[in-house]
């Protein structure tokens, strides 16, 4: 009778299917700069996610979709964690707290310092309280010396019992293979969440509006471009080939916007020209791109400007 049963169920589920697929959501968490979006674009294998030297370069959450054989990752690319000064700054930390949770494994990139801080301190707590598994990933290892690569894996695995710990250099790729290696053992077999050639889930103009911003991070000094936002007026294509974009730059004071347009709109000028350039690559089009600087006084505590730039849960 049992056999009977048995039989019966084989011929229910039919054949074992020999190609699966597999799927896996991860989030990349870290303090601010420490590569976060760096490491995303080099899995990706395209620029998904602007980068620049200064800290708090992402705002929002980046969705990033990489091929890894039959598995698709989704990858989050967080915000910096930090201690918020603003509102803006209280958005992004509960984007980075929203995402370090519901999802099958967190990656917690760090700075190559035999030291925890206070930033690692509160995501591996948050990591623990949501019983997540987790990988170190140790970034930059092409600025230190191996014995000291060592002290920081000390350190951490006496914290926390991670599932693997990764040395890795998000800028020349070191380490990478490795890193997607480990984390296919968080992939479950099932239906891929994207289309296999979509790379990000962010509209066009969103990172033709990201990579102005980038510019003015990477050109600007101090707090200035912390305060800036983007937003594209106008975005059309002709049929000759052209796209023609129209993007406002805010900024919150009036002493900054002289500072953003610059000596004879010198400063305006060179963030156009480089911003055009990688729109360019990006749309695979000619780009005819006008800009404009506004003030919006401390639209970084206004909720409903924020509401406005697309900072909101
Ligand atoms: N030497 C070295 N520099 C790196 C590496 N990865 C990233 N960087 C640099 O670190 C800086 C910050 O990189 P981002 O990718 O913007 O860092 P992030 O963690 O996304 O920063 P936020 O979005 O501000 O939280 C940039 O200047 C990168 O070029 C690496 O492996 N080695
Ligand atoms: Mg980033």
């Amino acid at each position: 009778m049992e056999k009977q049963e048995n039989m019966k169920n084989r011929v229910k589920e039919g054949p074992v299917q020999e190609s699966t697929t597999r799927s896996a959501m991860i989030t990349i968490c870290g303090r601010p700069n420490v590569g976060k979006s760096t490491l995303t674009n080099a899995l990706v294998g395209e620029k998904v996610a602007i980068v620049s030297p200064k800290p708090q370069t992402t705002r929002n959450r980046i969705t990033a979709i990489v091929s890894h054989g039959q598995t698709q990752f989704v990858l989050l690319d967080t915000p910096g964690f930090h201690r918020p000064r603003t509102r803006l700054g209280d958005y992004m930390v509960n984007v980075v707290r929203e995402s370090v949770a519901d999802v099958d494994a967190v990656l917690l990139l760090v700075e190559p310092i035999p030291s925890i801080g206070p930033q690692e301190e509160a995501l591996i707590q948050r990591i623990e309280e949501q019983e997540l598994p987790s990988v170190l990933v140790i970034n930059k290892i092409d600025t230190i010396e191996r014995e000291k690569l060592l002290e920081v894996m000390a350190v951490y695995h006496e914290r926390h019992d991670f599932e693997a710990i990764v040395p890795v250099s998000a800028r020349t790729g070191e380490g990478l293979q490795d890193l997607l290696q480990e984390m296919e053992a968080f992939s479950e077999e099932g239906p891929h969440f994207f289309p296999d050639d979509m790379i990000t889930d962010q509209p066009e103009r969103q990172i033709c509006a990201e990579l102005i911003r980038e510019k003015l991070l990477r050109c600007l000094e101090k707090e200035i471009p912390h305060g800036t936002a983007v937003e594209i007026t106008k975005f059309s294509e002709r049929e000759s080939g052209i796209t023609d974009i129209e993007a406002t730059i805010f900024c919150e004071k009036e002493s900054h916007k002289g500072i953003i347009i610059g000596k004879k709109g010198a400063m305006l000028k060179k963030v156009g020209e480089l911003a055009r350039a990688d729109i360019e690559d990006f749309l695979g089009t000619k780009v005819n791109l006008q800009t404009w600087v506004k003030v919006k006084e401390s639209w970084r505590d206004s909720l409903a400007q924020l509401r406005n730039f697309g900072y909101t849960e």
